[in-house]
C-alpha cells in the first residue's frame, strides 16, 4: 500500500471503531431493564460517556486494533475476536476518558477536544469525579460482557487495573512537583521529568494498547512484553514533551484545549529546557512569574521561552527523538512485526493535536 492508500485504509478503520461506539453504548446501559430503579442513574451514565467518550483521535483504542490485526494469524481473525477487539479498544478509550475528566479538575482545565471540560459545565462540578468513576466501572463491565470465556481474560484486567497504578503514580508526581503557590524551580529536573512522564503517560498511552493486543493473541512472555515496553515507554516520553510543547504554542483551535502548564507551576518539557538554558537573570525573571495565574506573567514566561528559542530546540529534539525511536524500534521489535511500531512513530511525529 501507498501512503494514500494506507491513510485511506487507517480513515475506514476509524469510522468502522466509532461506528461500533453505539453498540458499547447500549450493551453498558440495557441491564436497566432487569433493575428499573438504576434508571435514572443510567441515563446519566449514558450522557457521561457520550459527552466525554467521544471527540478526541482514538489513537490508543485504534492501536489496539491495528496491532491486533498485525498479531493475530488472518484465519483467527473471525467475527467474535474482531468484536472483542473492538471492546478492548473501547476499554482503552474508556480509561483515557476517566483520566481526562479527573485530570482537567486536578489541572483547572477550561476545555477539551474543543468543548469545555464535563466539570465546567453549569450544574457538573464535582459531581463530576463520581461520573469519572463510573467510566472506570464500566472498563471492567465490558471486559466481562466480551472477554471473561477468553484464555486472556485475567491477563486483561491485569494489565488494565496495573496501568491505572502506573498511570496514578505519574500524576501523583506530577501534582506533587507543582505545588500550588509554591514555585521552587529546583524541583524542575530532567530525571524528575522522565519519571513523571513514563508513568502519566507511557503506560496508558502506548504501552497498555499494544499489550492488550499481545494478550489477546496469546502472547504473554515476560521478554516480550519488556521488549515492546522499551519502545513504547520512549514514544510515550516522546509524546509528552510533545504534549508539553503544544500545551503553550500549540493552536487552541487545533488542539481542542487551552494550555494551563505556567499558571499549574507543572513540571513541563519547556521548564526544564529554560533552566538549562537560562542566565542568572533570566531564571530569575521565571522565579517571579512562573505558576502564576496573571496573564502579564504567563506572557512574561512565554516570552522568555522564545529568547531562548524553545521552539526551535523542540524542533530539533523531536527530528533527534524520532531516530532515537527507530533505533529502539530496530533492536527491540523482533519478534513482533517492526511496523505495529512504525506506524505508531508515523502517526504522532510532527504531530499539531
Ligand atoms: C496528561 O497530562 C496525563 C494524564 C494521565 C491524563 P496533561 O495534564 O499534560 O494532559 P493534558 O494536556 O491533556 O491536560
Ligand atoms: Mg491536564
Ligand atoms: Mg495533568
Ligand atoms: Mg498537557
Amino acid at each position: 500500500m501507498n501512503g494514500d492508500q494506507k491513510s485511506d485504509a487507517y480513515a475506514r478503520e476509524k469510522q468502522n471503531f466509532i461506528q461500533h461506539f453505539s453498540q458499547i453504548l447500549k450493551v453498558l446501559t440495557e441491564n436497566e431493564m432487569g433493575h428499573p430503579e438504576m434508571g435514572d442513574a443510567i441515563v446519566r451514565l449514558k450522557e457521561v460517556l457520550e459527552y466525554n467518550v467521544i471527540g478526541g483521535k482514538y489513537n490508543r483504542g485504534l492501536t489496539v486494533l491495528a496491532a491486533f490485526q498485525e498479531l493475530v494469524e488472518p484465519r483467527k481473525q473471525d467475527g467474535d475476536s474482531l468484536q472483542q477487539a473492538l471492546a478492548v479498544g473501547w476499554c482503552v478509550e474508556l480509561l483515557q476518558s476517566f483520566f481526562l475528566v479527573l485530570d482537567d479538575i486536578m489541572d483547572s482545565s477550561l476545555t477539551r477536544r474543543g468543548q469545555l471540560c464535563w466539570y465546567q459545565k453549569p450544574g457538573i462540578g464535582l459531581d463530576a469525579i463520581n461520573d469519572a468513576l463510573l467510566i472506570e466501572a464500566c472498563i471492567y463491565r465490558l471486559l466481562k460482557l466480551y472477554c471473561r470465556e477468553q484464555p486472556y481474560y485475567l491477563n486483561l484486567i491485569e494489565l488494565f487495573l496495573e496501568t491505572s497504578y502506573h498511570t496514578e503514580i505519574g500524576q501523583t508526581l506530577d501534582l506533587i512537583t507543582a505545588p500550588q503557590g509554591n514555585v521552587d524551580l529546583g524541583r524542575f529536573t530532567e530525571k524528575r521529568y522522565k519519571s513523571i512522564v513514563k508513568y502519566k503517560s507511557g503506560f496508558y498511552s502506548f504501552y497498555l494498547p499494544v499489550a492488550a493486543a499481545m494478550y489477546m493473541a496469546g502472547i504473554d512472555g515476560e521478554k516480550e512484553h519488556a521488549n515492546a515496553k522499551k519502545i513504547l515507554l520512549q514514544m510515550g516520553e516522546f509524546f509528552q514533551i510533545q504534549d508539553d510543547y503544544l500545551d503553550l504554542f500549540g493552536d487552541p483551535t487545533v488542539t481542542g484545549k487551552v494550555g494551563t502548564d505556567i499558571q499549574d507551576n507543572k513540571c513541563s518539557w519547556l521548564v526544564v529546557q529554560c533552566l538549562q538554558r537560562a542566565s542568572p537573570e533570566q531564571r530569575q525573571i521565571l522565579q517571579e512569574n512562573y505558576g502564576q495565574k496573571e496573564p502579564e506573567k504567563v506572557a512574561r514566561v512565554k516570552a522568555l521561552y522564545e529568547e531562548l528559542q524553545l521552539p526551535a530546540a523542540f524542533k530539533q529534539y523531536e527530528e533527534d527523538s524520532f531516530s532515537k525511536l527507530v533505533g529502539l524500534i530496530e533492536q527491540y521489535a523482533a519478534p513482533l512485526p517492526p511496523a505495529i511500531f512504525l506506524g505508531l512513530a508515523h502517526k504522532i511525529y510532527k504531530r499539531e493535536k
